[in-house]
């Protein structure tokens, strides 16, 4: 028996083993909890995230491209049939245009700026709003956000914009979710060696800079932001709402 017995989730963001989401799904699985996942439509996508939840036993696994109204209805309607009821979501997604997060912001288009703010930030509310009807005994929400969207960080770009507006929507969606006694926050994490790490430049030299800054000198594990989603998941956070709580071994308290 595991905190999270007889729970059920939605977890959508998994692309890899490497992925904060499936860091976090190993943390859920392992108090217990009844797993359904969405992935993007690619063929590729599917077959990675089938053949890392299959053998978990999970019986809701989606297509889901968080851009199309059509994709999030038919993900809550499946997980309506499925299980009935849905008692907590992980939102861990986040895209910009790779050529353009390679230049100044000040160079960004009207239409990427619109398409990472739409895949980034309005995918949570648009979640959100879909899996309150199944919350019926009250749920929780958790999404996952950088340092980038507090303090400059130079080539985060309108990805720092995005977090900026995913986690003051976390405090709006925490009043308007709070009469449903639905409970949303944000994890702030540490930079982590995931797909959607890969390629940037200069991140060896951010990750060492952490471990220099960084009251704990080290860089965070993923399975520390497993831990920290149990507990926004489970009700040992009853009173903890609209809430971004740093999982950064402390980076984001140190001035200099
Ligand atoms: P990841 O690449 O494993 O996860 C990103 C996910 O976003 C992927 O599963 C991808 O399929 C999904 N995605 C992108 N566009 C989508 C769309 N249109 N529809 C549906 N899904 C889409 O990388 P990750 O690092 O685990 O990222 C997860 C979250 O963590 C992101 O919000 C990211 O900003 C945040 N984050 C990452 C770090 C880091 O250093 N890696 C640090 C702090 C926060
Ligand atoms: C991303 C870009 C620039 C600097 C960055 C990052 N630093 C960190 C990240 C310092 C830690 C990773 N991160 C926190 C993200 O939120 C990543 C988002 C992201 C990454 C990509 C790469 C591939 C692509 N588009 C992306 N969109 C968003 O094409």
């Amino acid at each position: 028996m595991g905190v999270f017995t007889s729970k059920t989730g939605l977890v959508m963001g998994v692309a890899n083993d490497r992925s904060i989401a499936w860091a976090i799904s190993e943390a859920l699985y392992q108090q217990g909890a009844e797993l359904g996942f969405t992935h993007l439509p690619s063929p590729s996508s599917q077959r990675r995230v089938r053949r890392l939840v299959e053998p978990r036993g999970a019986r809701l696994i989606l297509p889901c491209d968080v851009q199309s109204d059509a994709d999030v209805a038919r993900v809550f309607d499946a997980v309506r049939e499925t299980y009935g009821k849905l008692d907590f979501l992980v939102h861990s997604i986040a895209f910009a245009p790779p050529q353009e997060l390679r230049n100044p912001y000040l160079q960004m288009s009207r239409e990427g700026w619109h398409l990472a703010m739409d895949i980034s930030a309005y995918s949570l509310l648009a979640a959100c709003r879909a899996a309150a009807p199944l919350m019926t005994a009250g749920g929780a929400i958790v999404t996952i956000s950088y340092y980038g969207g507090e303090k400059v960080i130079p080539g985060y770009n309108v990805m720092g914009v995005c977090k900026a507006a995913l986690e003051h929507s976390v405090r709006y969606l925490a009043w308007d979710l709070g009469q449903q006694k639905i409970r949303i926050n944000a994890i702030s994490a540490g930079p982590m060696r995931t797909l959607s790490a890969a390629g940037i430049s200069g991140f060896d030299r951010i990750r060492d800079h952490f471990t220099q800054k960084a009251p704990l000198g080290r860089n965070v594990e993923p399975s520390e932001l497993g831990t920290t989603a149990l507990y926004l998941l489970s009700d040992q956070s009853d009173g903890v709402t609209g809430e971004t709580i740093h999982v950064d071994c402390g980076f984001s308290v140190v001035g200099i």
